[in-house]
């Protein structure tokens, strides 16, 4: 590296540390095993991740059962069944799955399919492939005996059917205080593992496809480091490769508290006028167990179980 770049490149780096001095706090830490995961629902999907955890098991099926209870609760409406649509009505869910080797799967655009996570984690270990896409991945769930379902919920039908009235997209941060689900986990073998999973932003276009399938964007796992996970507005998190950037900023010494803020402030630094309207949240978890997360805005929550931790939630800080 020349010189000059090397010197370029140190330059931005300091300018964001400048935006974190304000919050810069260690971060907390636990033992082994621990999984935190996004929002108030992810108190729910660690006490299924944690019978796994503590009773020695792998952080790789520990994330996916705590994924698949938001995806199979009707009740959710933005993971899996009873998600809420498209604009054309079509529930499309995405999601991905990371383990402690760095295989990876994910599966975007999915329809009929309850657990979209767990079909992401048969595409990581039964096929050549990291990414299957639409019919595709459909195809493929229902070869893997995967049952077709109708995963649009009355309630969810009836919501779309009043945002047709307007039809305006426009996200509102923090809407009902859930969203998509994150879930990082450490297992008692020191093992890095997590998994993302959401029916995406409400009355997208049908094929978008936000950040939480794509590996490095809403999920990244580095088993030498440690785990990173992001929900908001899928779009501005794939603009930095916010996962990705977060485990190598913990790579370059930063803690996972701050390493979740320098990746907030690198969105507000490329979009300093719509970053004040947006949610985007991330979480992170070291390889020794200290964790971190940071947002945006007010309101992102996440819930941490460890031995010292049981199950509770913690509000993160935010920018604004
Ligand atoms: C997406 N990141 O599709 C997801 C949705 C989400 O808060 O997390 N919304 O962009």
């Amino acid at each position: 590296m020349t010189s000059r770049r090397k010197f370029i490149q140190l330059g931005a780096l300091a300018s964001l540390a400048s935006f974190t001095k304000a919050w810069g706090k260690p971060a907390a830490k636990v033992s082994k095993p621990v999984v935190i995961s996004t929002w108030n629902f992810g108190v729910g999907a660690n006490v299924e991740a944690w019978k796994i955890l503590s009773t020695d098991g792998r952080a790789l099926d520990a994330v996916e059962a705590g994924a698949r209870v938001p995806e199979g609760d009707p009740k959710e409406s933005s993971v899996g069944l009873g998600g809420l649509p498209d604009r054309d009505g079509r529930v499309t869910l995405d999601s991905c799955i990371m383990d402690e080797f760095a295989n990876c799967g994910a599966v975007a655009c999915l329809e009929h399919i309850v657990h979209p996570v767990s079909v992401a984690r048969k595409v990581m270990e039964k096929t050549p492939h990291v990414f299957l896409v639409g019919d595709g991945a459909l195809k493929f769930a229902l070869d893997q005996g995967f049952k077709k379902e109708n995963l649009l919920t009355k309630q969810s039908e009836k919501a779309w059917k009043e945002w047709l009235k307007t039809a305006k997209y426009k996200p509102v941060a923090n809407i009902e205080n859930h969203d998509t689900i994150g879930i990082v986990a450490l297992d008692t073998k020191q093992n890095l593992s997590g998994a993302c999973t959401t029916s995406g932003m409400a009355y997208k276009m049908h094929g978008r496809v936000g950040d939480s399938p794509i590996i490095g964007a809403a999920l990244f796992v580095d088993n030498e480091i440690g785990a990173a996970t992001s929900t908001g507005v899928g779009e501005e998190v794939i603009r930095i490769v916010g996962s990705h950037l977060v485990v190598e900023l913990m790579r370059q010494g930063n803690s996972p508290q701050q390493a979740c803020e320098l990746a907030v402030a690198r969105i507000v630094k490329n979009q300093p006028q719509k970053s004040k309207e947006i949610q985007v949240g991330f979480l992170a978890l070291s390889k020794n167990g200290e964790y971190g997360a940071f947002a945006l805005q007010k309101g992102f929550t996440y819930a941490v179980y460890s031995n010292e931790v049981s199950n509770k939630i913690f509000e993160a800080k935010s920018f604004y």
